[in-house]
């Protein structure tokens, strides 16, 4: 049984506001807050397992797992001796600055240098809501195909980084990837692309690299 804090709507109506001033708290602390953003099933708590798998004994890690219900992320998370505390948002389909603090605020952080906040799954109401966050990390799966972009536009606009995870099934399905960065580009040309799988290992290096340099 991981730890379970149960939300609710922020009463403050200035999110933006909230936000500025965790995202300064935190790097006061030397920890840099990651939220992780994708469709359900597109593979972030493989992604960040395997990232603490590789980083965890160099740069401890913490995880905020937001979920409508469920711990069942979070405990794969503590079974890799990282921390992690689920947090249920009341049915509501998005975190923000607010709840992302309350979260937070459940776990001991003493050491901690990266906290991801694996978001609810879906790609729009993340996309409007800032939680704070230093750097906003999106995770595209081969298996959803390559126009994606084409039909989020705002979440692809405004993240940071954009993993594409799930690499090893790229033969199986039609995804071409040349064509993917293409449209992706088009909406946001500064994003930083890391094409990886969480199953084999291939391109992790450089998505961890990324982690790396952003560190404070
Ligand atoms: N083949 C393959 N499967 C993956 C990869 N990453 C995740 N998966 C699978 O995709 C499913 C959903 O992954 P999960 O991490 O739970 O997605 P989340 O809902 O975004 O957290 C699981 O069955 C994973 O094993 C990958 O890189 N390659
Ligand atoms: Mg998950």
């Amino acid at each position: 049984m991981a730890r379970v804090i149960e939300l609710h709507k922020s009463v403050t109506e200035s999110n933006d506001r909230d936000a500025e001033v965790l995202r300064q708290e935190l790097r006061e602390k030397g920890m840099l807050l990651i939220n992780l953003m994708s469709s359900p099933g597109s593979g972030k708590t493989t992604l960040l397992s395997r990232t603490i798998t590789d980083m965890n004994h160099e740069l401890p890690i913490a995880v905020l797992e937001a979920d409508i219900e469920s711990d069942v992320d979070a405990v794969k998370i503590e079974a890799l001796g990282a921390k992690s505390v689920q947090v249920h948002t009341d049915g509501m389909c998005h975190m923000d600055a607010g709840m992302t603090r309350t979260g937070l605020e459940g776990m001991e952080l003493d050491g901690i240098r990266i906290a991801f906040l694996e978001n609810v799954g879906n790609l729009i109401c993340p996309a409007e809501f800032d939680t704070g966050a230093h750097k906003n990390v999106m995770i595209l799966s081969v298996p959803e195909g390559d126009d994606k972009p084409l039909k989020y536009p705002l979440m692809f606009s405004m993240c940071d980084a954009l993993v594409i995870t799930k690499m090893d099934t790229k033969d199986f399905f039609t995804f071409d990837l040349n064509l993917c960065m293409e449209h992706v580009k088009k909406l946001n040309p500064d994003v930083k692309i890391f094409p990886v799988s969480a199953k084999t290992g291939e391109g992790m290096d450089a998505w961890e690299e990324y982690l790396k340099k952003e560190v404070f």
